[in-house]
C-alpha cells in the first residue's frame, strides 16, 4: 500500500529535495510550507510520478496549522511519515547584540512549530500502531558556536525532542529518526544573513558543501529501513568538514 509522507518546509532546500527523493520511491506527499506558489509548482512537477498535495501555512501558527490539517481530504489523513524539516537560522550575533525577533522566529519554528505538528499527527499514528517521524536537526544541535547561540540552542532542543519522542512513542510502533546535517548549501545562509548573498556565499567557499539531495537521500534511507530497524541518529558532514566550525578550505 502507498505510504503518505508529510514534509514541512517543502518549498525549498532539504524539504524540496526530500519531496523529490520520496517521489522516486512512490510515496504520496503532503507538501507543507509558507510559499504557496512554490508548493504548487512542486506539486505540478511531481504529478507524473506521485500524488501530492500542497498545504500552505506558517508552522509557527497553531491555528493556521490546525486549519490546514482540517482541510485534508479523508484519504490523505492516515499520515505514515512526518518529516520535521521546517526551520531556519535568523541572524548571526552574540547574545548581547542579538535581535529578540530573530530568537522568536527560530524558537517558534525550529522548536515550537516542530512540536505543534508532531502533537497534531501522533495521535493518528498511535491509533494505527505505526508511524515514522524524522526530525531535521543540525550539527549546531550537537556543538554550540559563537554568534549562533540561539540557533544552536533551538537545534539542541530538536536533539532532546528526538530522544524524548523516541522514549514516548516507541511503545506505539512509531520510529523517530534524528538527522543532523553540517554545511548544506541551500537558502540557509542567505536567510541567516538576511538576504546578503555575498556573505552567504562565503560560507561555502573553498570546499564542496553538502547538497540538499545528500540529506534527502539519507532521509529516504532512514524511512526505508526494514520494520525491525530504527535509524536513530545520523550526523552528516561535508567531506571537508570536521566539526561545525572546522572546515578544510582550499
Ligand atoms: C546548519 C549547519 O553548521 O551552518 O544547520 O549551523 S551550521
Amino acid at each position: 500500500m502507498t505510504r503518505i509522507a508529510l514534509i514541512t518546509g517543502a518549498s525549498s532546500g532539504i524539504g524540496k529535495a526530500t519531496a523529490e527523493a520520496f517521489a522516486t520511491a512512490g510515496y504520496d506527499l503532503i507538501l507543507c510550507g509558507r510559499r504557496e506558489d512554490r508548493l504548487e509548482q512542486l506539486v505540478t512537477s511531481l504529478s507524473s510520478r506521485v500524488r501530492s498535495i500542497a498545504l500552505s501555512f506558517d508552522i509557527r501558527s497553531r491555528k493556521a496549522m490546525a486549519h490546514a490539517l482540517d482541510s485534508l481530504p479523508a484519504n490523505w489523513r492516515n499520515i505514515d511519515i512526518l518529516v520535521n524539516n521546517a526551520g531556519n537560522a535568523h541572524g548571526y550575533d552574540p547574545v548581547n547584540a542579538g535581535d529578540p525577533d530573530d530568537w522568536d522566529a527560530m524558537m517558534d519554528s525550529n522548536v515550537k512549530g516542530l512540536l505543534y505538528i508532531t502533537r497534531a499527527l501522533t495521535p493518528g499514528m498511535i491509533e494505527r500502531g505505526k508511524g515514522h517521524i524524522v526530525n531535521i536537526s543540525s550539527i549546531a544541535g550537537k556543538e554550540t558556536y559563537a554568534n549562533g547561540t540561539v540557533y544552536c540552542a533551538s537545534k539542541a532542543a530538536v536533539e532532546a525532542l528526538s530522544e524524548g519522542m523516541r522514549l514516548d512513542l516507541t511503545q506505539h510502533g512509531i520510529k523517530v529518526t534524528n538527522i543532523a546535517p553540517g554545511a548544506v548549501e541551500t537558502e540557509f545562509s542567505v536567510v541567516r544573513f538576511k538576504g546578503d548573498e555575498d556573505r552567504a556565499g562565503k560560507v561555502y567557499e573553498g570546499f564542496e558543501p553538502l547538497r540538499a539531495e545528500d540529506i534527502a537521500r539519507t532521509i529516504l534511507f532512514a524511512v526505508s529501513a526494514p520494520d525491525h530497524v530504527t535509524i536513530a541518529d545520523i550526523t552528516i558532514l561535508a567531506a571537508a568538514q570536521a566539526s561545525a566550525t572546522s572546515i578544510h578550505r582550499k
